[in-house]
This record gives C-alpha cells, sequence and structure tokens, in this order.
C-alpha cells in the first residue's frame, strides 16, 4: 500500500450512481427503470407533497445524499435560482448523465455501457452509493 487510495474516477462515480437505478437489479437500467427510482426519490423527498422542494427539503434531500454517498454525493442544483426544485431540475443530472452514458442511444444501459474502465483491482466498492451505512 503506497499512499492514499486512489479517489474513485468521476466515471466511475457516475457508473455507481445509474447503477443505483436499476430496480430489479439485473445490471442494466433502462430509461423507464431511471424514471420510475427519479420519481419514488423525488415523492420521498417532497415531504409537504406540492410536487417540489422548498428550500428546507432540498437541504433535507442533499443531507441525506452526503450522508450516503459523502464526497461522491450529487447535490441537487435549483438550476433557475427560483429556490425551489420541480422533478425535471430534480432528474436533469440524472438523465443527462444516462444521456452521456447511452452510447448507442437504446434507451437502456446495458452492462457494456456501465462498465468500469479499469476492472481487477482488487475488492472494488463494498458498498455503492445507493446504500446508506449502518454503524
Ligand atoms: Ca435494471
Ligand atoms: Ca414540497
Ligand atoms: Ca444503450
Amino acid at each position: 500500500m503506497a499512499g492514499a487510495p486512489r479517489p474513485p474516477s468521476e466515471l466511475e462515480q457516475n457508473i455507481r450512481f445509474l447503477l443505483s437505478f436499476d430496480g430489479n437489479s439485473d445490471g442494466s437500467v433502462t430509461r423507464d427503470e431511471l424514471e420510475a427510482a427519479l420519481r419514488r426519490q423525488f415523492d420521498g423527498a417532497d415531504t409537504n407533497h406540492d410536487g417540489r422542494f422548498d428550500v428546507a427539503e432540498m437541504q433535507a434531500e442533499n443531507d441525506r445524499r452526503f450522508r450516503a454517498a459523502g464526497t461522491g454525493a450529487s447535490p441537487l442544483i435549483d438550476w433557475n435560482r427560483n429556490n425551489q426544485i420541480e422533478f425535471d431540475e430534480f432528474a436533469s443530472t440524472a438523465r443527462s448523465m444516462f444521456a452521456e452514458m447511452d452510447k448507442d442511444m437504446d434507451g437502456k444501459l446495458d452492462m457494456d455501457e456501465l462498465r468500469l474502465p479499469r476492472q481487477g483491482q482488487g475488492p472494488a466498492a463494498a458498498a455503492g452509493p445507493g446504500q446508506e451505512r449502518r454503524r
């Protein structure tokens, strides 16, 4: 062991993030799975169920993400700066990441498209970003 462990690359983080949407755990993520999972997450964090996040809900969700994923977390960003997050804003990061990774543009990220660039460097990542860690 020489020095600090290599921090996960951005690509690696993106892949882990996208795999957290794999609802049926078959190793591939369809556009439908992505939308369904995003919708569930959104509804779960929209505590007053008005279809958008206000600043408090946004902060609560970002805190939750940070606790779950640490520095690999992708916080919500209020793109249009109206102090609330609509579902489209909530979904935009994951959607654009999905589009970027879907090289053959068939609306599905299969195992080839979600493969980590360098495999076989010892035991990789026990816990993905989708899993809460228990202490
Ligand atoms: Ca799947
Ligand atoms: Ca709300
Ligand atoms: Ca594809």
